[in-house]
């Protein structure tokens, strides 16, 4: 009840305080298409990174949380200027769950794709609001780099990320910014599409409620 409370609370508070339209959740993974249609109408760099993904995915071409996490965890030891502790089993259970559009409970090439790409351009926010080169992000660097990456949230919102994403400092290391801004996104394309008529507010039955934050 009291974890009911706290989740509907920050809902409340998004629709209440908050100008939904402000938000810029990056767009929806596009519908699967047939394999042979795919390729055949790629861009150079798209048959760039599906080969990488082929091999990334292996044969069942789709990337499982565990292979997810050692993907990440491979890349980020060659960044000795993010911290991070590695992306832990549980927060890539969670990457996959959001981005899995489908419901195949892995992700699949588009899927994949655009958590990449979202994964790289936050990256990119990470170094540029790292502002005293600590190599994490402090409690008074986070506003403005979640800014940055397209979530301008009120103070209530920050301090309760920081509660549950930063350490005892107000610290948040690379792989909690990751999992945190991967949920963040994905929670907000999920209200956008709830909210048809684009007034800020949606209304969800206990079925879709738990749809939409069980599998997260
Ligand atoms: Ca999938
Ligand atoms: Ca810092």
């Amino acid at each position: 009840m009291f974890l009911a409370k706290k989740l509907l609370g920050g809902i409340i508070d998004v629709v209440s305080n908050i100008d939904p339209g402000q938000f810029v959740p990056s767009d929806p993974p596009p519908p699967r298409r047939p394999l042979a249609y795919a390729e055949a109408n790629e861009s150079e760099e798209e048959k760039q990174f599906r080969r990488v993904f082929q091999q990334l995915a292996g044969d069942d071409m789709e990337v499982s949380p565990t292979e997810l996490m050692n993907i990440l965890n491979k890349i980020i030891s060659k960044h000795g200027d993010l911290k991070t502790d590695g992306f832990t089993i549980e927060s890539c259970r969670s990457m996959v769950a959001v981005m899995d559009s489908d419901s195949t409970g892995k992700l699949g090439f588009h899927e994949f794709k655009h958590l990449w790409n979202n994964i790289k351009k936050w990256q990119g926010v990470y170094k540029s609001y790292d502002r005293d080169q600590s190599g994490t992000i402090g409690a008074d660097e986070l506003p403005a780099a979640f800014r940055a990456a397209g979530f301008p949230l009120n103070d209530q919102l920050f301090q309760m990320i920081i509660r549950r994403y930063s350490d005892e400092s107000g610290n948040m290391d690379f792989d909690n910014y990751i999992g945190c801004l991967v949920r963040l996104d994905a929670m907000c394309r999920a209200f956008k599409t709830l909210d048809k008529d684009n007034d800020g507010t949606i209304k969800v039955n206990v079925q879709e409620w738990l749809q939409l934050t069980m599998y997260s």
